[in-house]
């Protein structure tokens, strides 16, 4: 883990056990700020002078000041203060939506509520009763902010499981006698909450990585350890397993870890069918008991007479039928991106400058890149005509000074209740490119909020509809709708459905994606970043489209620009 992320985590706990404990809301702002922008820096903190971690943005000399205490000792003794007047049961109860750090503290005090399962319990003997701000419609909202929590459970979004496993692979591969190393399971099938990490490696010398596996700093318990399998659990209780496995069977425990359950026990009868038996150390012939395949995946795959199967497919739900009939989709891959459609400056709340962001994004490679920062609705915002006018130009100037890569000027708009948007046309007409999003009114009834989204789409500036359902993973539900007649306005007005590919957005979900594909919409597979270190989220929303069984050409930034473009006209 990034240095970075570190102490942009510890930031974010002090500014929230700030909170608790009753600090000005100034004040508690100033560290919630700070913690994103270290978490969003490009540079590695860890080599930086104090003079360079003043020069972060919303880090003035007292941040500075306790994060050289953290590099330099490991802890931040003002933090460690916190920690002992605020049980940490205490912060966990404000990740309960609807709960906020103030009502925390006063459930801790006034009822010595110290965890969310105290809070269920309390609720339940109905001990809120009389205490001052806990009405029974607070009592409701709470029951129901409990249930969402513990539907997300122990599950951890994908990105944050991703940058275990990434980090952990590299140290395994990188151990002396390893021979191979990636990870399996549900992370290798990009799902959008990962319940435990699976990473598979092969070596003669499997004790040595599980030693080396046990040692790495992220490690924070070992849970159990021995020669074929070592499981440890991270600082964040996220659970990281490591098999090692002799070289020749590296295929069928890839394929066997890899799973879903579901896809496994189709393969397991396919080789049922043939006189097999397929495992984790191979595929063997019943009757001589021979092994036949395990090298690789592929060969095991061939040997039951299917092509190789894309991981983000193996979930059982009609992925062996296509594989048997030959109609595997081609999946989009992250090659395939030519640009990004969403993103954001710290014009409003991104952490970067424009030059900052589109130098990133050539350096990623890309053909085009549109900045879409929010529009004046989003109050807080504080977006004006003039500000986006001078950011117009500002983008028309630097056009061309990124190699080959093409400067878009858009904006996200924010859909009003009503379906309506920010501007009116003739202003929207100036932009190249306009997203539209719902950031307010979650809770409207469905047919109001269908009708909504519907007149979003129709608006004929509106070209992309920006993270659809307004999910937050483990946080907030999608919206209600009826999502099919969402998907037939967006195919009738020309109008692209987004897959937003930040890590606890994943937004559309991959069955609304696959649901959205029959009525023949488009997709745009975009980062949403507010920061440098955002831009390559866009890997997690080919994952998500992957998973829905999007082709290439069905994504429009896969397109050149001219054909982008064409789409992009108002009357198209
Ligand atoms: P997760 O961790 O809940 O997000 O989901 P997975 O799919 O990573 O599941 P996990 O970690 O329990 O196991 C990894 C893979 O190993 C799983 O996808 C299939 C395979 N696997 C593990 N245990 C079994 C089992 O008892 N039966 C079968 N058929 N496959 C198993
Ligand atoms: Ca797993
Ligand atoms: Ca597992
Ligand atoms: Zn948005």
């Amino acid at each position: 883990m990034r240095a970075n992320d570190e102490v942009g985590a510890l930031l974010e706990e002090y500014a929230d056990l700030l909170a608790i404990t009753g600090a000005e809301d100034f004040k508690v702002r100033v560290y919630e700020k700070a913690a994103r922008s270290v978490g969003g820096y490009a540079a590695d903190i860890a080599r930086l002078d104090d003079a360079g971690l003043r020069g972060i943005p919303n880090v003035g000399r007292s941040i500075a000041a306790k994060i050289e205490e953290y590099l330099a000792t490991g802890a931040i003794h003002r933090l460690e203060e916190l920690r002992t007047e605020v049980p940490a049961g205490v912060r966990r109860l404000t990740l309960v939506p609807t709960l906020g750090p103030k009502k925390a503290m006063v459930l801790y005090q006034e009822r010595g509520i110290d965890s969310v399962e105290a809070l269920a319990a309390a609720i339940d003997e109905g001990r809120l009763h009389g205490l001052h701000g806990f009405g029974s419609r607070t009592e409701e909202n709470l029951r129901h902010g409990i249930e969402i929590l513990h539907k997300a459970g122990q599950r951890v979004p994908l990105g944050a499981a991703m940058e275990v496993a990434d980090a952990v692979v590299a140290e395994i591969a990188a151990a002396g006698g390893c021979e191979r190393c990636a990870f399996a399971g549900s992370l290798r099938r990009m799902k959008d909450t990962v319940g435990d990490v699976d990473v598979l490696a092969t070596s003669d010398r499997a004790p040595a990585l599980m030693a080396a596996f046990t040692r790495l700093p992220l490690v924070d318990q070992v849970i159990a350890t021995g020669d074929t399998k070592t499981s440890v659990r991270t600082a964040a209780g996220l659970q990281v397993d490591l098999r090692v496995v002799p070289p020749e069977d590296w295929g069928a425990a890839l394929q066997y870890f890899t799973g879903s359950r579901a896809h496994n026990i189709r393969t397991r009868e396919i080789a049922v069918h043939r006189g097999l038996k397929l495992s984790e150390y191979g595929l063997f012939d019943v009757e001589s008991g021979a092994k036949i395949a395990s090298l690789t995946e592929e060969d095991v795959y061939a040997r039951l007479g299917l092509p190789w199967i894309p991981p983000t497919l193996r979930e059982d739900t009609g992925e062996i039928e296509a594989a048997l009939a030959g109609t595997l989709p081609d999946l989009v891959t992250e090659a395939d991106l030519r640009g990004d459609l969403h993103t954001h400056t710290d014009l409003t709340d991104g952490l970067a400058g424009l030059e900052e962001m589109a130098a990133a994004a050539a350096a990623r490679g890309h053909d085009y890149y549109a900045v879409t920062d929010h529009a004046p609705a989003l109050a807080m915002q504080r977006m004006t005509d003039e500000k986006m006018l001078a950011q117009r130009a500002r983008v028309r100037e630097l056009d061309g000074a990124y190699g080959g890569m093409r400067l878009l000027h858009g904006t996200e708009l924010n859909i009003d209740p009503d379906g309506g948007v920010d501007w009116p046309p003739d202003f929207l007409a100036g932009f190249d490119l306009c997203v539209a999003s719902v950031h307010s009114h979650f809770e409207q009834p469905r047919e109001e909020m269908t009708r909504r989204l519907v007149r979003a789409c129709e608006n004929p500036y509106v070209k992309i509809l920006g993270h659809p359902s307004g999910r937050v993973i483990g946080q907030r539900p999608p919206v209600e709708a009826d999502w099919d007649e969402v998907f037939a306005a967006c195919a009738r007005t020309g109008t692209a459905l987004e897959i937003d590919s930040f890590p606890d957005r994943l937004d559309l979900s991959a069955e609304h994606v696959r649901r959205a594909r029959n009525h023949g919409v488009r997709f745009a597979i975009d980062s949403d970043a507010h920061a440098v270190p955002h831009l390559p989220y866009l890997r997690y929303g080919v994952g998500t489209a992957q998973r829905g069984w999007l082709t290439a050409d069905e994504v429009i930034n896969t397109w050149p620009l001219d054909r982008l473009t064409g789409f992009l006209k108002a009357d198209s």
